[in-house]
């Protein structure tokens, strides 16, 4: 079958000043589903309205134009009520056109969808989605595939749970040549050298932070073998000319001796020469001689989910680590020469304006080099967007509003019950400030780790510009 496989982007509007530093990351979920649908003799194009920004208009030209027989969209949260918007206009100009949608919205509310689409598919997507085509293929619908929702008459009717995959290693490599990989950037500033693309070495989690909403598809931990993930990264840069990889994981390296491992076959088969790489990860599963590891195979910058610099607010929220690890392992990362970025929550569920305060101190207290501050906001597929729904706290169903830089106040989502929208977006543009206004920031940035240039330090200080006096006033 013709296959047209959508990655739908946020409207800028959604972010308001924030947009300015958007930059396309690539999708790999979606990559993976195309390269699957590919390997089992579809002809699929894919779709990356976050790197093409065309919106609704452009994909309907390639719908006109490709005049798909199916097409799936990749749908989360933010973008579920645009994304049935889009199916409707194409369905309007291809009626017999069948439609799929899958990632974590589409499989916690497969409801929403199926007045419009024939089939949700839960989970990881690659092989039902196979299964699907294949079934429409023989002209039967999808009812009864493991892992897939349809609607019959009044009824949903879903299919038995499909197993997760757990040889992760017996997967094709993604096929990138099916996206626009040479636009990808990594966020947040992460582009060291291009092309970039993503990989991912495990699927699955075994913490359970309660804010995290990768809850339904997470559960169950699933590494590949060092081997196959090497493999793929000698095979992205020989096929295209990848030179800087970011890890998509949950967590990775996931400890000390997987990381320690890793970095060894990397530097063996000379990739170290080949690539540079980064990736998001807790500040405790490394330690000071696994980051000099990473360091030898090429690993630029680390991510932290460092989230608080209050340990009762880690305890409360299941982060199972504390601050005196997290400054500990950015330290040694300064020592090793790996550059870091910490993410910070404000926020969260009993989060005094106090405690804020001693997140937006701790922050700048600790020798990392970039940090992201974002409002606490409850994603559906977490624990946080379970309770709040359960108690009755949070009724709203404006999916476009669910996005941690929303920067409306008669629209912002927040989890916080103790401190309102404004003290909130006023905390984040302060934290940011005080952060990035430090002279020795400045200066390291601007010698050492040159990552920023002066286009984005303009259009960062642009994002807070609204509340730059009050932050200067309470400075
Ligand atoms: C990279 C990333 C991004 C990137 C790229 C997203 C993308 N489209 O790939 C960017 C920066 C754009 C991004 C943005 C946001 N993200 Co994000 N992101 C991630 C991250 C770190 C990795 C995703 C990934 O690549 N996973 C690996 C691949 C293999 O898995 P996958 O994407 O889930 O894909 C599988 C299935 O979902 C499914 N599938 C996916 N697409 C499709 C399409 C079809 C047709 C089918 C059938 C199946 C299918 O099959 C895939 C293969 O198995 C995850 C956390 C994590 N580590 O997983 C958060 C995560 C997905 N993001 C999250 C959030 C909160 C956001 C934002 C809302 C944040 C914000 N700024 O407000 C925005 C929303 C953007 C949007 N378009 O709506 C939440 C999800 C919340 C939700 N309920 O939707 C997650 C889970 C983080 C978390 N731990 O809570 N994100």
């Amino acid at each position: 079958m013709r296959v047209l496989i959508i990655n739908p982007s946020i409207r800028p509007e959604q972010f308001g000043r924030f947009a300015a530093l958007l930059e396309p990351m690539p999708c790999i979920g979606v990559a993976y589903v195309a390269t699957f649908l590919s390997r089992a003799g579809h002809e699929v194009r894919a779709f990356d309205d976050f790197a093409l920004r065309g919106g609704h208009d452009a994909i309907l030209k390639v719908v006109e134009e490709f005049r798909p027989e199916a097409m799936g969209v990749s749908v989360l949260t933010p973008v579920a009520t645009d994304c049935k918007a889009l199916i409707k206009r194409v369905k309007d100009k291809i009626p017999e056109i069948k439609v799929f949608v899958g990632n974590i919205h589409a499989d916690l509310f497969p409801e929403e969808f199926l007045d419009l689409c024939d089939a949700v598919i839960h989970g990881e997507g690659e092989q039902a989605s196979v299964d699907v085509l294949a079934a429409w293929q023989a002209g039967r619908t999808a009812e009864g595939i493991a892992g897939v929702t349809i609607r019959a008459g009044s009824d949903l009717r879903s299919g038995p749970k499909r197993a997760l995959p757990t040889n992760l290693d017996a997967y094709p490599f993604p096929d990138w040549g099916l996206l626009p990989y040479t636009r990808y950037s990594l966020l947040p500033l992460g582009t060291i050298q291009k092309p970039i693309v993503a990989i991912a070495a495990s699927r699955g989690c075994p913490f359970r932070c309660t804010y995290c909403s990768l809850e339904n598809q997470g559960k169950i931990y699933r590494k590949r073998s060092i081997k196959n993930v090497v493999d793929e990264m000698e095979y992205s840069i020989k096929q295209f000319g990848v030179r800087q990889f970011g890890f998509m994981d949950p967590i990775f390296p996931m400890g000390p001796k997987h990381a320690i491992e890793f970095s060894k076959e990397v530097i063996r088969r000379g990739l170290d020469q080949k690539q540079v790489w980064l990736s998001e990860l807790r500040t405790d599963v490394v330690d000071r001689e696994s980051l000099e590891w990473l360091k030898k195979s090429g690993c630029r910058r680390l991510v932290f989910g460092i989230e608080s610099g209050v340990d009762t607010i880690l305890k409360d929220v299941k982060k199972q680590n504390t601050t005196n690890r997290s400054r500990q392992t950015i330290a040694w990362c300064r020592e090793v020469g790996i550059t870091t970025v910490g993410l910070f929550m404000i926020g969260m569920p009993g989060e005094t304006p106090e405690m804020t305060q001693q997140t937006i101190e701790y922050a700048c207290s600790l020798e990392l080099d970039f940090a992201k501050f974002a409002i606490t906001v409850p994603f559906p597929g977490s624990e946080l967007y379970q309770d709040q729904v359960r108690s009755g706290v949070l009724k709203r169903k404006d999916w476009e509003n669910f996005t941690t830089f929303n920067p409306d106040l008669n629209r912002i989502v927040v989890a916080s019950e103790v401190q309102s929208p404004e003290q909130l977006l006023a905390s984040l543009r302060e934290a940011t400030f005080r952060f990035y206004m430090r002279p020795g920031l400045i200066k390291r940035h601007l010698l050492d780790i040159k990552t920023i240039n002066a286009g984005q330090m303009v259009r960062g200080l642009w994002s807070i510009m609204p509340d730059l006096p009050r932050i200067k006033a309470a400075a």
